[in-house]
Parts: structure tokens; sequence; C-alpha cells
């Protein structure tokens, strides 16, 4: 009990259409870190969702109280990668948790990659779908081709020593993740893959965790071939310049 005492969790949830998924994934996220006896904070930050989240985050912020819930609005649709810079500006924990809002992560794994963290002191844990003990389900072929593919392809170009480098369920240290963060430029997809190439550059630490990923349970998935392009743009970019 006292080790936790001074570590505290900031869940950083950007969510943008999620309304059908926040209160599941609110609630399973404070009956883990209870169970756990794990001090957090989930931050909400919601980009002004035409569905109405952000009444859904009042609800469940009234629920759960403010120093559990914490809202952080932006007036519009300002992208992922300010989305979290946004939160970790509003972060009070020293450990900063990044995943979707739609439960494709679920948080159950977190008890064991915060395990992981402390095993090693590593600077950062990744959720991994493509190690032993992963996986992914609900996706089709298609989308399932679509990630081996980006991933073999990053990996093949900038070796990174991580097997899972287009997911988005990390734990990071939080002055690790303002560094990173900070030089990261991507957009997209490409985005949580620069992180990790970054972090590698930097030098820092990264252990893995199986992770199985479910395909979102409420809303339309994005994915299109815009997506594809961008991100190979981006990968190019990388591969030029790191
Ligand atoms: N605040 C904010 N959140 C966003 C934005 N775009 C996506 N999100 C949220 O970021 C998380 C990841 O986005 P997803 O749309 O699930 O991306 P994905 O998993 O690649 O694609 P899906 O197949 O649609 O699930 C989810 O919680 C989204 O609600 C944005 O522009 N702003
Ligand atoms: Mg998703």
């Amino acid at each position: 009990m006292a080790a936790n005492t001074q570590t505290k969790y900031s869940v950083l949830l950007p969510t943008y259409n999620e309304r059908e998924n926040l209160p599941i994934i609110t609630w399973l996220l404070t009956k883990t870190f209870a169970e756990n006896n794990i001090d957090y904070e989930i931050i909400i930050i919601d980009d002004n969702s035409p569905d109405g989240t952000l009444e859904v985050a009042k609800q469940l912020q009234a629920v759960y109280g403010e120093d559990h819930i914490v809202l952080r609005p932006r007036s519009g649709k300002l992208g992922l990668g300010t989305a979290y810079i946004y939160g970790i500006e509003n972060a009070t924990g020293n450990f900063i948790i990044i995943m979707d809002a739609d439960m494709s992560h679920h948080p159950k794994a977190i008890p064991e990659f915060i395990k992981k963290q402390k095993e090693g002191n590593y600077d950062i844990v990744t959720g991994s779908r493509y190690i032993n003990g992963g996986g992914v389900y609900g996706w089709d072929l298609r989308r399932k081709l679509t990630s081996r593919g980006a991933n073999f392809i990053a990996d093949f170009l900038l070796r990174p020593g991580v097997s899972d480098l287009t997911g988005s369920f990390r734990l990071y240290k939080k002055h690790v993740l303002q560094q990173i963060i900070k030089a990261t430029v991507s957009k997209g997809y490409v985005f949580q893959m620069e992180m990790m190439i970054r972090a590698r550059q930097f030098g820092f630490s990264v252990a893995e965790v199986p992770i199985t990923f479910v395909d979102r349970v409420y809303g339309e998935s994005k994915l299109g071939v815009g997506e594809i392009i961008g991100y190979l743009k981006g990968l190019w970019m990388l591969f030029t310049s790191v």
C-alpha cells in the first residue's frame, strides 16, 4: 500500500464521438484502479464531439468525482497529437497512460503494464498485439493485413526493436512522454510509430506487454486509403531524416 502513495497514474482519454463507449471504459478503469489500490485520474479530452460525448463525461464526473475524472474539453476536432499534449499539461500524475476510449484497449492490462514498468524501472511500457499472448479480434483480413504491413515496413526500414509500432496503449514516465512528444512531428497513424522511434533515438528503455486488441465496440471506423498513404509518407520522412 505504502509503495503506491507517491505514485499516481494519469490516464489520457481523447474522445471524439464516444458517447456509448465512454461510460463502459470509465467504469472498467475506476474498477481496475480501485481493486489494485492504485492512485489515478482520468483526463477526458473531448474535441466538441457532435454526439454529445462531453455531456456524458460530465455525468461520469458527477458519479466518480472530480479528483478521479478531469474534463479538459476543446472547442473543435484538433487531432490526437495536440490532445495528448494538452492532456500532459493538465496531468498531475508522474506516470501517463495513453489509451483509446472505444474499448479496443481493455483496462485489465493496466496492472500488468505497471508491474512490468516496476520490474525494470522502464521509461515506457507498450502494449503489443504482436508478441506471444497478444492478438487482434474483430478486424477483417484487410484491416489485419494493413496493420501487419504497416508494422513490417516500419520494422524493416527503422529497426526500432518494438513489435507493435502503431499501437497506442502505452505507459510512460511523464517527463519521458513530454520529451518524446515535443520531438514528434507526424500526424495520423504514423504518430504512434514516430514516438517509438524517438524513444529509441533518446535512449529510453521500452518494455512490451502482450495485449488483446478488440475492434471498437460502438461507432464507425475511419481507416481509409488516405490514412494508409499518410502513413507511408510519414514513414518515408522518418526513414530519410532520423
Ligand atoms: N480529442 C480527440 N480525440 C480523438 C480524435 N480523433 C480520434 N480521437 C479518439 O482517439 C482514440 C483513437 O481513435 P480511433 O478513432 O479509435 O482510431 P482507430 O482505433 O485507429 O480507428 P477505429 O477503427 O475507428 O477505432 C479514440 O478514443 C477516439 O475517440 C480527435 O481529433 N480529438
Ligand atoms: Mg479505435
